[in-house]
């Protein structure tokens, strides 16, 4: 028995889709514990794309057992469009497929409110993707959130969604000016939902456990990244979950104990989408350059993505408070044609030299980078199958990440087909 926490180490869209992939084929139970349809993983096998959005990307494999965590915020209504979309595919959903009772549950209102608060923040604003995240975990914490349980129990569900539809036509009255919005017309529509998604509904706590006493390899599947965690990210811009590995054991029930490894992905330069602080971004061309070579585009807004050098700081961080032991290297085939490649050591603020990285924003904003510079290569990587055929200034970039972080590499990622892999440990 054992179970493998994959997660991203930066500021998500760190390849996580792929290594999922690669890391399913070991695994029986593949589990997603944090985030909701913000997330969005690509995943090629062969000729086909899957674009997963909250489904665990163990449903593209027979045999897998796949399981949408308590820690997951979910929309019926877009997990519901993405069943049918994989179905269409081939996949299938059977016994392979559970749903935690204990999910959040994302509702219309909750999506109005994402898009009026970011409205509202004009220049501060945090660069959501505008699917209620945030105001569907804020729900959770106030003690008023509307579980998928809770749709089962007409009684339970209609309480809650007038209460909660209350208090959001309020807002809308005195506050946004907006139409009011109808509990009953919500209530019909989420039962409809409720009703499609109930054979799969279970209580998944203690059958994640169950299954990793019975001797089978659990994945805890990631999403978003370590810097954009609402405890450690760069606060507040972040997503409204624990995308770090504590969030594996809080947003599944499975204990800490049980936790064998994290695999942390690591892209091989930043990026990050959306508002906030991002000390070794490229603007200008030389962004618009890496932008165009790495296809740094969101998969679930399509969004152009802010891009970077890496940041060992931050980095540093994520490796410390995920306990990450193993690093899976992604896109590094993207760096081939530059002639000069930089890493972020420390940061520079006001004179002082910082090797931590701060609480501050002030400090992330007003900082300057200390850079360490390597040479380019100019081979292609997309076709080397080993670490020795690696041109020797690529292995030099990547052997210091390693050093500086300590922790080993389990794979170097060279394009997004399998075969562009090679694994070390
Ligand atoms: P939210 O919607 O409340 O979670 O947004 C809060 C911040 O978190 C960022 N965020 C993300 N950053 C990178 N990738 C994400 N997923 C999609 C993808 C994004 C996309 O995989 O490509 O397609 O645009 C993701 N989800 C949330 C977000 O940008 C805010 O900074
Ligand atoms: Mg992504």
């Amino acid at each position: 028995m054992s179970c493998t926490v994959v997660l991203g180490a930066q500021w998500g869209d760190e390849g996580k889709g792929k290594i999922v992939d690669l890391s399913t084929v070991d695994a029986d139970v593949v589990v997603r514990y944090s985030g909701g349809h913000n997330a969005g993983h690509t995943v090629v096998v062969g000729d086909t794309k899957y674009i997963l959005h909250l489904i665990p990307s163990g449903i593209i494999h027979r045999g897998k057992i796949n399981i949408i965590g308590n820690g997951v915020v979910i929309a019926p209504d877009a997990l519901i469009e993405e069943m049918e979309i994989l179905k269409k595919q081939g996949v299938v959903f059977d016994e392979n497929f559970y749903i935690s009772k204990r999910a959040h549950v994302i509702m219309p209102y909750h999506k109005t409110m994402d898009l009026l608060r970011e409205e509202l923040k004009g220049k501060k604003k945090i660069g959501t993707t505008g699917r209620g995240i945030g105001p569907t975990y804020a729900d959770k914490a106030a003690r008023t959130g509307i579980r998928i349980c809770d749709l089962y129990d007409d009684e339970v569900f209609r309480e809650k969604l007038e209460q909660n539809v209350r208090e959001v036509n309020y807002l809308m009255e005195h506050l946004f000016k907006q139409d009011k919005i109808d509990a009953e017309r919500i209530f019909k529509q989420y039962k409809e939902y409720a009703e499609y998604i109930k054979p799969f509904v279970a209580e998944t706590a203690e059958m994640v456990t169950e299954l990793y006493d019975a001797g089978k390899k659990i994945m805890m599947e990631g999403a978003q990244g370590t810097m954009l965690d609402l405890d450690f990210g760069t606060f507040p811009y972040v997503t409204s979950s624990n995308a770090s590995a504590g969030g594996a054991c809080t947003g599944t029930g499975l204990s800490p104990r049980k936790i064998d490894n994290v695999l942390g992905v690591v892209k091989a330069y930043s990026t990050r989408v959306g508002g906030g602080p991002f000390p070794t971004e490229l603007l200008g061309q030389d962004g618009e350059d890496l932008r165009q070579a790495g296809h740094e585009f969101g998969a679930t807004t399509g969004r152009p993505r802010r891009c970077g050098w890496l940041d060992l700081v931050s980095l540093k961080f994520s490796v410390a408070i995920n306990g990450i032991n193993l690093i899976a290297l992604t896109k590094l085939d993207v760096l081939s044609g530059m002639e000069k490649i930089k890493v972020c050591t420390a940061y520079e603020y006001d004179g002082k030299v910082l090797d931590r990285f701060p609480a501050e924003l002030k400090y992330l904003d007003g900082c300057v980078p200390v850079y360490k510079e390597f040479d380019g290569w100019k081979e292609d990587l997309t076709t080397v199958k080993s670490y020795d055929e690696l041109p020797e200034n690529a292995k030099k970039y990547i052997q210091y990440i390693s050093d500086f972080l300590k922790v080993p590499y389990a794979i170097i990622s060279l394009g997004t087909d399998r075969e562009q892999t090679i694994k070390l440990n």
